[in-house]
């Protein structure tokens, strides 16, 4: 009896904790539409973030607590401030901007370089897949050499931020990850 109670009272805290997310990407790849898209399923009209977004959002019983960080050059050197237990990183990139993939690369490894996100999962979000000249996931997996990383859980998916599609296959991921932790 006794093991049952405990085991109950471990799912509860399990799922009464916050989990914390941080959407990270350059201005424009789609971060505040998509946050919004996971706590509203709708599009709202967005404006450039300045400094930072944060909402609390429940997923299939799952409490997440997501701050949307301002992708312009001159914010990106603070994102380091808000990574303190950061569980999961999701990193949103606008497929449609090859020119700027090789910026994104250099900005997911000092990220993942640092201390405080050696233990956080990786979600890479290839967004805008429904403009025409979009690169595939798999395109943009290989630009970002993603099968180098060896030390974070990783996982990337292809989604449209104006539909929600793909958005719900990466949370499905991100619950997975907190029940097999
Ligand atoms: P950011 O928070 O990363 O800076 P936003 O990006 O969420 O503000 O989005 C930047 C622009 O990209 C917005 O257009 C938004 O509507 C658009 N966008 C976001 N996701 C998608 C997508 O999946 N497909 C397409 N086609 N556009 C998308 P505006 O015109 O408002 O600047």
């Amino acid at each position: 009896m006794r093991w049952q109670w405990q085991a109950a009272w471990l799912w509860d805290v399990e799922h009464c904790q916050e989990h914390k997310i941080l959407i990270i990407g350059l201005d424009n790849a789609g971060k505040t539409t998509i946050m919004y898209q996971y706590l509203l399923g709708d599009t709202v009209h967005t404006s450039p973030t300045i400094g930072s977004n944060v909402e609390e959002i429940k997923y299939k019983n799952t409490q997440f607590v997501m701050w949307d960080l301002g992708g312009q050059e001159s914010l990106r050197a603070s994102w380091n401030t808000y990574y303190a237990n950061t569980q999961f990183i999701i990193l949103v990139v606008d497929s449609t901007d090859q020119d700027r993939l090789p910026v994104v690369k250099e900005e997911l490894c000092k990220i993942l370089a640092h201390d405080e996100l050696a233990k956080a999962s990786l979600l890479v979000l290839a967004n805008k897949q429904d403009v025409k000249s979009a690169l595939s996931s798999a395109d943009i997996s290989r630009e970002l050499n993603l099968t180098s990383l060896k030390r974070h859980h990783w996982r990337i998916q292809a989604c449209c931020a104006l539909t929600g599609e793909g958005l719900n296959q990466g949370m499905e991921w991100i619950c997975d990850r907190v029940r097999n932790k």
